[in-house]
């Protein structure tokens, strides 16, 4: 399942196994082990449920037993869109148990998306919750088998309607396999996507329990800790940094957070005494501003991560006094390099950096354009290689060589600086994607669904710095015949089927772009042009 090119060369692995990083286990293996030191501690808290880790360890087995009876062969993948229930957890560790491949899209993600996914992934399988909120997953799931002909399989939790109903199924304990090797892929996880649609991206059981296991350490947590989760769990920050994932390595106890409102979290907290959680910039803003009159007793809090975008200094500055709690910041990607700030690190560190990489063995270049390092504390382009960063995305010859180097270090696009400490700060982003709130959009991808506009001649997509969102997507549009109406140009892109976080904020009807042979200039130049100027009117 991998190319040759996209594992660590033989040198590597032997180092990373040395070093102690690489110990050997599966996804399965360690819920196993955690299950059978402490099978009476609760795992996971959700809605009315409370599982213990016995508990849960039943349910993946149940669960791996049932994905096999009706057919599903180890080593298939099977796109997992669940919401933040204790389900997820018995849902995907029944994956692993089977040796079957999740690959993980988020509740936000529509039939575009997941069609997507189930294509490139060659997904036989799709499971779902019947309903989440108002919205009716089974819908979707009749859009996105009318798409992709390979889906052979939707897999519902609740009422199933002409889908298979989890629970029903027959759950046959002889047809699970052996354990998988801990060096093949465990899972796919979803780019944020700089370029077009996101790109999959094949995680080792081997690499991701390092990333996750370590940053349960750097987070403190223990088996006296509960760690909320609030952003939708199969994002790999809540995933993985320290994530629900870190928090059942570390024997803890995982609560479900339903939706990140600070109303809900809060009672949450208040009622589970949550110590720890982790957050995008603009919650934290929304969580310190609702802290003074909520009437919640948080006091239970002692850490909240801020990452996902750009915490700004004076917002960190206030974490501590509003919500009586350490800051710590994370700045991550799916595609491996987490960064923290340490909990013991000086208030000027925590406030001010993002934070410095897990491991020892992290290689973190900044270069220039040409490729070449920076002066230390200049500004440059980050690049990244280590025991957790993979080497390649999921079947993608052509984004391989776009985002990595020959020897290996995955082009981030962050532009970021060093400070003598080796803390890094986040500058700013040299690829065109937008930074929504934690939410990356790619511009070429909208433009892509602009331009299905029979009123649209040319588009370009931006981002605009926006007070509370950290930044927003402003689609500059040149019309052809007559000029479409905003309002109807939001629906036609919404209608796509795309995730609603996509959907421009922002329309600006233009007569040309400044070049009018756009093909002479790169987009990339473009967008830039047309940001300036924005911002120059207001
Ligand atoms: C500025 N930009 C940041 C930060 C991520 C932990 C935390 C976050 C993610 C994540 C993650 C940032 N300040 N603190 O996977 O494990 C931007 C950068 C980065 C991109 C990755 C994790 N933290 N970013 O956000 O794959 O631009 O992962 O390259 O969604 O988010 O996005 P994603």
């Amino acid at each position: 399942m991998l190319e040759p090119k996209q594992v660590w060369p033989e040198d590597y692995i032997a180092r990373y196994r040395e070093k102690g990083y690489w110990r050997g286990e599966t996804m399965f293996g360690f819920l196993e082990r955690r299950a059978r030191d402490i099978p009476e501690h609760i795992a996971v808290i959700g809605g009315e449920q409370r599982w213990t880790y016995a508990d849960l360890l039943h349910r993946a087995n149940e669960n791996a037993a049932r994905f096999l009876s009706f057919g599903l062969r180890p080593g298939e993948r099977v796109v997992v869109q669940l919401p933040n229930i204790p389900e997820f957890l018995s849902v995907v560790f029944g994956l692993f148990r089977a040796n079957l491949i999740p690959v993980f899209a988020l509740p936000a993600h529509r039939v575009t998306e997941i069609s997507h996914f189930v294509e490139k992934s060659e997904a036989s399988a799709y499971v779902i919750a019947a309903k989440d909120g108002d919205f009716d997953y089974r819908m979707l799931a009749r859009d996105v088998a009318a798409r992709a002909p390979g889906l052979r399989h939707v897999v519902v939790i609740g009422e199933a309607e002409e889908f298979h109903a989890l629970e029903d199924l027959p759950h046959d304990q002889t047809l699970l396999p052996a354990e998988p090797s801990p060096s093949s892929v465990a899972f796919l996880q979803i780019s944020g996507g700089s370029t077009g649609l996101s790109k999959l991206i094949p995680r080792t059981h081997d690499d991701y329990i390092y990333s996750f296991r370590a940053s349960a350490d750097i987070c403190g947590l223990s088996e006296k800790s509960v760690f909320m989760a609030a952003l939708p769990v199969a994002h790999n920050f809540p995933m993985s940094s320290p994530g629900v994932f870190g928090a059942l390595y570390a024997g803890s106890r995982i609560v479900m957070c339903p939706s990140p409102s600070a109303e809900t979290a809060f009672t949450l907290i208040e009622n589970e005494r949550v110590t720890i959680t982790g957050v995008v910039p603009p919650l934290a803003l929304l969580w310190m501003q609702a802290a003074p009159t909520s009437g919640h007793d948080i006091s239970s809090l002692e850490v909240l991560l801020v990452g996902g975008a750009k915490f700004t200094p004076e917002a960190a500055s206030r974490v501590r006094v509003a919500l009586g709690c350490t800051l710590q910041q994370v700045f991550g990607m799916a595609e491996g390099l987490v960064n923290y700030t340490r909990l013991d690190d000086p208030e000027d560190v925590i406030v001010n950096t993002q934070g410095r990489p897990i491991s020892p063995d992290d290689e973190v270049l900044i270069v220039d354009d040409h490729g070449q390092p920076v002066a230390e504390g200049e500004p440059g382009l980050l690049l990244a290689r280590g025991p957790y960063t993979i080497r390649g995305y999921h079947n993608d010859a052509a984004a391989n060589a776009r985002s990595f180097t020959e020897d290996g270090f995955y082009r981030t696009g962050d532009i970021v600086s060093r400070t003598p400490e080796g803390y890094l700060v986040v500058r700013g982003r040299a690829g065109d994607h937008i930074n929504r709130a934690g939410e990356k959009i790619s511009a070429e991808e909208i433009e892509d669904h602009l331009l299905a506009h029979p009123g649209v001649f040319d588009a370009a997509v931006v981002s605009i710095p926006d007070p509370y969102l950290g930044e927003r997507s402003c689609a500059f549009v040149i019309p052809q015949g007559e000029k479409p109406k905003m309002a109807a140009l939001k629906a036609f892109v919404r209608g796509r089927g795309l995730a609603e976080f996509k959907v421009p904020d922002q329309i600006v009807f233009v007569e040309a772009f400044e070049t009018t042979a756009v093909g002479k200039v790169s987009r990339k130049v473009l967008r830039q042009q047309l940001r300036g100027q924005f911002l120059k009117t207001i």
